[in-house]
Formats: structure tokens, C-alpha cells, sequence
């Protein structure tokens, strides 16, 4: 699996330890935290290697350097439940090519997002869906897994947070298999989100454009 870090330390302990035991490669891509995320994670035996730009591209990064057939990206601030992993890996074991956390079908939830990132992700999802025909309940959340052969169809290029929002809209158009699971976001422990809600709403839209006008 795969999580991407940005001064994480108080967080990280909490998450990779209620990891479930079949979880057996755990790869940290830390955007060089300033504090002790990076010894945190090889305290609990979890590989780290490093990239400077933002979520996506640290993503990216985690994906070249992944080994495992089932690959989970996970947030190391307490938002995600570990045992949700499960669902995750189901998915993929099914036959479905991704599998994505939503937070806007029954099961799921979220604790961690203002009205207003919730009308915006409303308002994206309808655009993806009117633009590719899909039928996605939620665009902008990041506990997914997907096959790594598919890594490569997908030639994600995103560099921060518009990176779940490319690979939706890249899915739909490479036509893979995808399936929603139910997904309950808990609200970040400790420390500050790292996403700013225009500037990244704004980046989203971009990206939707982007792929449309690409086809
Ligand atoms: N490597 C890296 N990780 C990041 C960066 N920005 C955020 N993250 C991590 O990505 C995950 C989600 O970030 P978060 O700030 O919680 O975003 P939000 O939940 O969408 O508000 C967390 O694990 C962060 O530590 C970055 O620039 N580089
Ligand atoms: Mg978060």
C-alpha cells in the first residue's frame, strides 16, 4: 500500500498500527516532513522514499516503486478506518480493476468535510458523470486500491490533489472495471489538512476541463 506524508508523526503510529496483518508492504512517500513522520514510519518497519511536489505526485512516485498486485492509497491522518481495507481488496479480488472508497453511499460517511467541499464535490461528481456517462456518488476522496497492471493505462500526470478526480475521470475513459464501496471519513486527529478548498476546487475544475478537451 501506499501513503503519501506531509508532517504526519502524531498521526502515522495511529494508522499503521491498526493496519490488518495481511498488509504486507507498506510504502510511505513522505514530501520531506519536517518532523519525526520519516523515523515513525521505519520504526514500524514501513519503506519511505521521498518526493517534493504534492499529493499526486507522491502517489505517482509510490506507484513506480510498489511491488504488491493489490495496491491501497491511504491518508496517514486518522481519516481513513484501516479495516476498511478489507472492502478494498475484495473489490479487486471480484474481478474490478479499482476499487473507490465513497463517502455518499450507505455505509459510508464523512466527519471531516464543510458544506461547502461537499456542494463542490457534488457539483464535480454530476460534471464527471454528465461528461463520461458514469455513474460515480463521490469524485474527491482517496482510499481506493487498484491492480497495478493498470497503473500504466492510467499515465497519471497530476501533481496534488487533483489526482483522484484524474484517475476517475482516466478509468471511465480507459473503460476499467470500477466499483464503490462504502467509506466512513473520520475527521483528521492531528495537525492541519494540507488541502485548501479554492485553490484546489479551482485545480479540480482545471483537470476536469483538461480531460474533456483530451477526450
Ligand atoms: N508526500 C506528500 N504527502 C502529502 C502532501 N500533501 C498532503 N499529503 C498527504 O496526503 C494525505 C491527505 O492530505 P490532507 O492534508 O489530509 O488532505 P485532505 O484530507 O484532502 O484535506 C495525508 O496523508 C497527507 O500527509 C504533499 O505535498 N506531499
Ligand atoms: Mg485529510
Amino acid at each position: 500500500m501506499i501513503i503519501p506524508t506531509l508532517n504526519e508523526e502524531k498521526n502515522l503510529p495511529k494508522v499503521l498500527e491498526k493496519l490488518p496483518d495481511y498488509v504486507d508492504e507498506v510504502l510511505i512517500v513522505d514530501g520531506h516532513s519536517k518532523d519525526k513522520t520519516v523515523e515513525v514510519a521505519k520504526k514500524f518497519g514501513a519503506r519511505v522514499v521521498y518526493d517534493d511536489v504534492g499529493k499526486g505526485s507522491a502517489l505517482r512516485v509510490g506507484m513506480k516503486e510498489v511491488t504488491g498486485d493489490i495496491i491501497i492509497m491511504m491518508d496517514a491522518d486518522c481519516s481513513h478506518i484501516p479495516s476498511e481495507i478489507g472492502l478494498l481488496v475484495a473489490g479487486i479480488q471480484s474481478g474490478f480493476d479499482i476499487c473507490m472508497g465513497s463517502r455518499f453511499i450507505q455505509g459510508g460517511g464523512t466527519e471531516d468535510m464543510t458544506l461547502l467541499r461537499k456542494f463542490g464535490n457534488k457539483f464535480f461528481v454530476s460534471l464527471v458523470n454528465l461528461l463520461w456517462g458514469t455513474n460515480y456518488s463521490d469524485l474527491c476522496y482517496g482510499y481506493r486500491s487498484l491492480r497495478k497492471d493498470c497503473i500504466d493505462k492510467l499515465n497519471l500526470e497530476s501533481d496534488g490533489f487533483g489526482v483522484e478526480t484524474e484517475l476517475s475521470i482516466k478509468a471511465a475513459k480507459k473503460k476499467l472495471r470500477v466499483l464503490e464501496v462504502p467509506s466512513y471519513e473520520k475527521a483528521r486527529a492531528s495537525g492541519e489538512g494540507k488541502l485548501r478548498t479554492f485553490h484546489d476546487g479551482w485545480l479540480i475544475l482545471s483537470r476536469i476541463s483538461k480531460e474533456f478537451i483530451s477526450k
